[in-house]
């Protein structure tokens, strides 16, 4: 019996069978993309050339300690290929992502990336989306009004629930690298992604959605039983 954090670590070795010599590469954020950032720190220092760019300061901190070559979006505007973690994901490789608070650097690395391929272990994998809070990056300017705004594009897009500030360890506000807010939307399910997604990302407070759609062509999810590839 593989413990989570060990399927964790099978789904990150597979994805490393994609790089090659040369590539230029996004690193994902959370435990499962750190798995991956430390076994390409090793390929890295027995050789393998690639250049990097980090979705987070934890990343690139890691990745720096490994000495992997990193550089920004700015001198590399398209990648090959991101690595990254998702709190959920469905069989149509709809994820939701921000749960570490990264989803905007995280959807904008993807998104400059030819091709973006998840690790997870199998407890990510859901039948419909929404389980897991969805995390809505935001501006701290006019945050109540906001947030009610929020609340009301989602329910008629039909999903209602609980929409929460994030909060640190110390009961403060979490504040993202960019120095925006997060709520995380306690719906349960999201019936339709695409149409909560559009709704709520045209409100001028939002900065990112932490729906990722479209976005992944691929996923290495680790179970007990194996690992299975979604395309
Ligand atoms: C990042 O890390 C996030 O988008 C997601 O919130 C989280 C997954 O974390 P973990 O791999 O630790 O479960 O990918």
């Amino acid at each position: 019996m593989l413990t989570a954090d060990q399927l964790k670590e099978k789904a990150a070795l597979r994805a490393l069978d994609l790089v090659r010599d040369g590539m230029r590469l996004g690193l994902g954020t959370g435990s499962t993309a750190e798995h991956f950032v430390k076994a390409l720190g090793a390929r890295v220092a027995a050789g393998l050339n690639v250049l990097c760019v980090p979705t987070s300061e934890a990343t690139r901190k890691l990745a720096e300690s490994l000495n992997i070559p990193l550089s920004t979006l700015d001198e590399i505007p398209q990648l090959d290929l991101t690595v990254d973690g998702a709190d959920e994901l469905d069989d149509q490789l709809r994820l939701i992502k921000g749960g570490g608070g990264a989803l905007l650097i995280e959807k904008i690395v993807a998104t400059a990336s030819k091709s973006m391929v998840v690790i997870a272990d199998d407890s990510k994998e859901v039948a419909q989306l929404g389980r897991f809070p969805l995390p809505v990056e935001v501006v701290p300017v006019g945050l109540r009004a906001t947030q009610a705004l929020i609340k009301g594009m989602a329910s008629e897009a039909g999903c209602d629930g609980e929409i929460k500030l994030r909060v640190g360890r110390g009961g403060e506000p979490f504040y993202t690298d960019q120095e925006n807010l997060i709520l995380d939307c306690h719906f349960g399910s999201i019936p339709e992604p695409e149409v909560l997604h559009f709704a709520i990302k045209r409100l001028p407070g939002v900065v990112e959605v932490g729906l990722f759609l479209g976005i992944a062509d691929a996923a290495f999810v680790a179970g007990q039983e194996g690992l299975k590839v979604l395309r």
